[in-house]
């Protein structure tokens, strides 16, 4: 008789376990399903345009321009820091087809270079 008390307590223990592990478990499948919905509901942000002050000279040195997808269709740079870009990379489908610099500082490109 005891002994079969013991047996049931001890199924009861088992369920009582089970049961809690369930419990514990069952939020976190919850949040992690949350999570999911909040990453896939996340604005993915593209930008048009970039400018970068990568001297930190208070003077944009380098534009990136993209497209609707993201990706580049033009940058510009300016490698000698005057202020004025002088360096122009054309992309097409993303990657770069064409660059022209103004290697004599006229504002205007004197060198062409098909990719
Ligand atoms: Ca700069
Ligand atoms: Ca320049």
């Amino acid at each position: 008789m005891v002994n079969k008390r013991r047996g049931n307590m001890k199924k009861l223990i088992l369920v009582a376990v089970v049961l809690i592990c369930i419990g514990m478990v069952a939020p976190t499948v919850y949040c992690a399903s949350n999570a999911k919905v909040e990453t896939s509901s996340q604005v993915k942000v593209i930008p048009k345009k970039v400018q970068v002050d990568s001297n930190f000279d208070g003077k944009i040195d380098r534009i990136e321009n993209y497209d609707a997808e993201g990706r580049p269709i033009k940058t510009e740079v300016d490698n000698d820091n005057d202020g004025i870009m002088d360096e122009t990379v054309i992309y097409k489908d993303g990657k770069p087809v064409k660059t022209t610099k103004d290697t004599n500082k006229d504002g205007k490109p004197d060198v062409w270079i098909d990719l």
